[in-house]
């Protein structure tokens, strides 16, 4: 893969699409569970982010989401290298009512920390969605006015969904979030590929990248990254399943395979007997 030009002195919105995207796709590493689902998914190694801006940095990753707290204390020096997400909100799962996540960290504060885009959760059929959208609205033009990218994390959730992760509700979604403003829209796959092709006309000109969800076989993710990029999805934005791996590297240099290079994973799988990689 051939690297083209990083680090965080750009103006305008269009060097933070070249920096953060490749051939039109991305490898984003996300870091915000700790905040979301509480160090539960952690062991002693990926508790520290240190370790996470150093798979991140030696990955190649395309950026590293993370709440501005971890971005303040660990995306310092030479981590810098890596595009930087500073997420704006964020919940923990403590609570049992309708999910509101409000913005606790702005705009400008995420520039200062040298972000080329901001990122935000809307927890769409929510009794308190209209106060995400309002915010998700105002945070997209404030970041375009700086020439930042605004990602949103759409996730439909709460007393008013049935299914939160049916095709038609996602497409409602991320049309939702594209409507907002969104450069970067990240949604949950349900395994239905001509859904998500759907889902990605949905989007329009806005990206769609997929999260990664709890920790499955090398393989089934692998097959899952194929799947979402043959239907139009720009890449992904993964956090367990690269950072739970016993093998964090190996596993960004496969998915990059597919995602940048498109690989297939049975190619893969022989080049990996091959010892190629
Ligand atoms: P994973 O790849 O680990 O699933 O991370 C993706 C992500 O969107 C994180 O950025 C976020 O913390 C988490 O999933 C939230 O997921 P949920 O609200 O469904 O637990």
């Amino acid at each position: 893969m051939q690297i083209k030009k990083r680090g965080v002195n750009l103006k305008k919105k269009s060097d933070r699409v070249d920096t953060l995207f490749h051939k039109g796709k991305v490898l984003i590493l996300a870091y915000d569970q700790g905040l979301e689902h509480g160090p539960t998914d952690f062991n002693l190694l990926n508790i520290d982010p240190q370790y996470i801006m150093d798979v991140g940095l030696e990955g190649r990753f395309s950026a590293i989401a993370a709440q501005a707290g971890i971005a303040e204390k660990y995306h310092v020096d030479h981590y810098k290298d890596v595009p930087l997400i500073v997420k704006l909100n964020g919940k923990t799962k403590l609570s049992k009512e309708d999910p509101l996540s409000l913005q606790h960290t702005s705009v400008d504060y995420a520039e200062k920390l040298g972000a080329i885009a901001v990122g935000y959760t809307i927890y769409l059929g929510s009794n308190h969605e209209q106060q995400m959208l309002v915010e998700f609205g105002k945070i997209c033009e404030e970041a375009h006015q700086k020439g930042l990218l605004a990602i949103c994390w759409m996730y439909p959730r709460g007393s008013n969904i049935q299914e939160e992760e049916s095709t038609e509700t996602i497409a409602y979604g991320t049309r939702v979030a594209m409507e907002l403003g969104a450069d970067i829209i990240k949604i949950k796959y349900n395994g239905d590929q001509e859904g998500l092709r759907w889902i990605v006309k949905a989007a329009g000109k806005a990206k769609v990248v997929i999260a990664g969800g709890s920790k499955k076989t090398d393989y089934e993710f692998m097959q899952m990254t194929r799947e979402v990029i043959d239907a139009g999805a720009a890449g992904l934005a993964v956090g367990r399943n690269i950072w739970q791996h016993k093998n964090p590297l190996l596993m960004a240099k496969v998915l990059k395979e597919i995602i940048f290079n498109n690989k297939k994973p049975q190619e893969i799988l022989q080049e990996l007997k091959n010892h190629k990689y």
